[in-house]
């Protein structure tokens, strides 16, 4: 297995903040004694471009496909990264605040059943593998409650978890800060140096619905490999199945920032690619499939276009659509049967007063 190149995280020594050139204001901030203790660490191993060629290709591919298609990591560039923030703050869009009342309201009990598997009298100790991490955020209210003694940031946006670590470190400073940029969509291999004690994974925000069913199942069975027996679990949040209409108004807002998120999309390929997208050429289209029981995303041509792919040109007819996101909704009992697939023996839920969200620990 290919173990990434390490990085250690920049910060300023104490040498180079005294030689900053002086600012406008004429001081330096006062270095205080505790700032003269020794400065947080943290570490990033970076996964991310082993196969760059490869992932150039299938993506390159997926847009010349009949049915073009682009994976949904390719949102997460930095404007996709800050849009999705801004989405997670729409009165429309509950996922993230229902899951977060969830979490405070139960808090203690759910930190109970997380660390019910550990051996008796360990109340501390273990690593908190914090899956699509991004700024870290989420986290921070878990860990006074779960005591790790590692945490490890896992995110395909590595300079997202550089900065995030660097903030959390000075926090949380009995914790050993870890971070592991990679595209765990495709497979979780987490280096084994990264990992000590009993294994949490922390999977929120329902990001499992990215994944069609059968490939959850696999997903879900590599983070029950992770866990083992090492006296850890999985806690997972999950969106529930319910109304056509909140669902497209939860993923077609009013203001537009879903539509913005999608259609930056096109902006990052440009990036990635060299190719010729514009933006103004395209529209947001985001519904629940009934059916299908996911919420589709797509970009839809306004009128026929003529989008250069890596020197090919590819035909877009008005109306063709690029799909760029699934986002599967499961009901309680289905969501167990996925988890069941893959392993996990015992599970516990809480949920909301509308049974909106799901939150599992399972093992
Ligand atoms: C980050 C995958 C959970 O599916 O709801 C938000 C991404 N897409 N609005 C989701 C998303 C459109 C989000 N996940």
């Amino acid at each position: 297995m290919h173990q990434g190149r390490m990085k250690l995280g920049k910060r300023m020594s104490h040498d180079e903040i005294a030689a900053r050139p002086r600012l406008m204001r004429g001081h330096l901030p006062k270095l205080d004694h505790s700032s003269m203790t020794k400065p947080p660490k943290y570490r990033v191993v970076n996964q991310l471009q082993h196969d760059a060629d490869d992932e150039r290709s299938r993506l390159i591919a997926g847009l010349r496909a009949a049915k073009a298609s682009v994976e949904p990591k390719y949102f997460y560039d930095p404007l996709g990264c800050a849009l999705y923030a801004a989405i997670c703050q729409l009165d429309e869009y509950y996922l993230t605040r229902t899951e977060e009342a969830i979490f405070q309201r139960h808090r203690q009990a759910i930190a109970d059943a997380v660390m019910a598997g550990r051996s008796r009298g360990a109340a501390t100790g273990g690593t908190l593998i914090d899956l699509g991490a991004g700024d870290c955020h989420k986290a921070q209210s878990w860990l006074p409650y779960l005591k790790p003694q590692r945490y490890l940031a896992v995110d395909i946006a590595a300079p997202g978890i550089e900065a995030a670590l660097d903030k959390f470190a000075a926090d949380f400073p009995e914790v050993e800060m870890l971070g592991l940029a990679t595209d765990f969509a495709t497979t979780l291999s987490i280096p084994a140096d990264l990992l000590a004690g009993p294994r949490t994974m922390f999977y929120p925000g329902s990001s499992i619905g990215n994944f069609a069913p059968d490939a959850a199942i696999r997903f879900l069975a590599e983070m029950r490999a992770i866990v083992g027996d090492s006296g850890g679990c999985l806690l997972i949040g999950v969106d529930a199945k319910k109304s056509k209409a909140r669902l497209d108004a939860a993923y077609d807002d009013a203001l537009g920032v879903t539509a913005a998120f999608n259609l930056n999309v096109l902006r990052h390929l440009n990036r990635v690619l060299g190719s010729s997208f514009d933006c103004v050429d395209w529209r947001h289209a985001g519904f629940y499939n009934a059916d299908a029981g996911r919420v589709e995303m797509h970009l839809e041509a306004i009128r026929a276009v003529e989008v250069n792919l890596d020197g090919v040109s590819r035909h877009f007819a008005a109306g063709e659509r690029i799909h760029s996101e699934n986002s599967y909704k499961y009901h309680r009992a289905e969501f167990e049967a996925l988890l069941g697939a893959a392993g996990f023996t015992e599970t516990l839920c809480w949920t909301d007063n509308e049974e909106a969200y799901w939150v599992f620990c399972a093992r």
